[in-house]
């Protein structure tokens, strides 16, 4: 565990780029999703595609329409990846270099994910090759894990693991607030002696809260995702000191050198790993290894992604240090008609095969990405 786990994917280099499109598609959800910040009723993502010699190839920004849950939208991540990275995106440079001249600009990792992600499926679609493969990594079956929203009563929520623990999945994530979190919590764990649970309160409460939070302590959850606020990596650390909980960062972390703070300050013994928000998929494994080498577990993050980042998430999953079940979930759950195919389905024992490729191994179907396309450009 001492070469860089990224340094093959960083001499690749870029190819010519003949076409070059971004679309904002809007796609209803099966049910809204709720959270301490807000509630989503339909997922909107601004898509990048890449043609290349007439292959295709798709990249996803994880950014919602609004700045609840990160200060980057979809439309700061079309004005930072316009006029700003794809100016820099040059053929013949390498990944190496790409990632020094994104460094120029400052933030923006949900825009630079989305450029990065796209320039390594076209690579790995132009080679003929799984993603995983271009990661450097074997295929294998990907652990699942489900991220249930906030429900208007208990019986519902109880209901809604119920559904999960009969799919198998490997860990069941719930979302809590201020007033909605102990005694729900405690009805599930009665409910599920069992099961792996976890909670995720979105960076709704204060270190005021801290005795409040310890209850949950009796619940044997495997974390506690983002109790405190999005910039409060320092706070965390005496949270953690006071919960046996662990505590995992989500929001928190944009990069490997935020999680290396994190870790220095024992602000969490967990780390969820958004590669559409740390800068992509190299940073991603990035953060895996070092969190592997310093004892802290990591998972990959979702943001009801389409079947485009759901696809990416998966291959990063093969990548190492990726140790426990992360927010990879069904197709099912958030869409009743997806934009691309094949859709995740979960096997018996509630694992997710590995798509075989070329690139993500999913395809977009037209006529639903025209359905479902709210605005549609042609920048080359
Ligand atoms: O905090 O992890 C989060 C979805 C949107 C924004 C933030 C979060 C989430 C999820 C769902 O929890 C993850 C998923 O199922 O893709
Ligand atoms: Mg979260």
């Amino acid at each position: 565990m001492n070469t860089s786990p990224t340094a093959h994917l960083e001499k690749m280099a870029i190819g010519k780029l003949d076409h070059i499109d971004l679309v904002v598609v809007r796609l209803p959800f099966v049910a809204p999703f709720g959270t301490s910040v807000y509630t989503w009723t339909h997922k909107e993502a601004l898509l990048l595609k890449l043609e290349s010699n007439g292959l295709i190839a798709w990249g996803e920004c994880v950014a919602d329409p609004d700045p609840f849950y990160f200060y980057e939208t979809t439309g700061t991540a079309r004005h930072i990846i316009k006029d700003f990275l794809l100016p820099l995106v040059e053929p013949g440079i390498t990944l190496a270099e790409l990632e020094t001249r994104f460094c120029h600009v400052r933030g923006h990792g949900m825009a630079k994910a989305t450029v990065e992600n796209a320039l390594i499926n076209l690579i790995a679609t132009q080679k003929g090759v799984p993603l995983h493969q271009v990661l450097g990594r074997p295929a294998k079956k990907i652990m699942s894990g489900i991220s249930i929203g906030l429900k208007d009563s208990p019986a519902e929520l109880i209901a809604a693991v119920e559904k999960a623990v009969a799919k198998k999945y490997h860990r069941i994530k719930i979302k809590v607030k201020k007033g909605q979190d102990i005694e729900r919590v405690g009805a599930v764990r009665e409910r599920f002696p069992d099961i792996r649970l976890m909670v995720d309160a979105n960076g709704d409460y204060t270190l005021k809260d801290a005795t409040h939070l310890r209850q949950l302590d009796a619940f044997s959850l495997m974390m506690i995702e983002q109790p405190l606020s999005y910039n409060y990596i320092y706070q965390h650390s005496i949270l953690q000191k006071e919960l046996k909980t662990a505590v995992c960062l989500d929001e928190s972390i944009h990069s490997l050198a935020d999680a290396a703070t994190a870790i220095a300050l024992g602000a969490c013994r967990i780390i969820n790993i958004k590669q559409g928000r740390v800068g992509g998929l190299m940073e991603s494994m990035r953060i895996a290894r070092y969190a592997a080498d310093h004892g802290i577990d990591a998972w990959s993050g979702g943001m009801d992604e389409t079947g485009i980042g759901r696809a990416v998430n998966i291959h990063l999953q093969t990548a190492e240090g990726f140790s426990l079940p992360g927010d990879t979930s069904e197709t099912s759950i958030y869409f009743d008609e997806d934009i691309a195919e094949p859709c995740v389905v979960l096997d018996p024992d509630g694992y997710i095969p590995i798509l075989p490729g070329p690139g993500i191994g999913v395809r977009v179907i037209a006529d639903r990405l025209k359905k479902r396309s709210i605005h549609s450009e042609r920048l080359r």
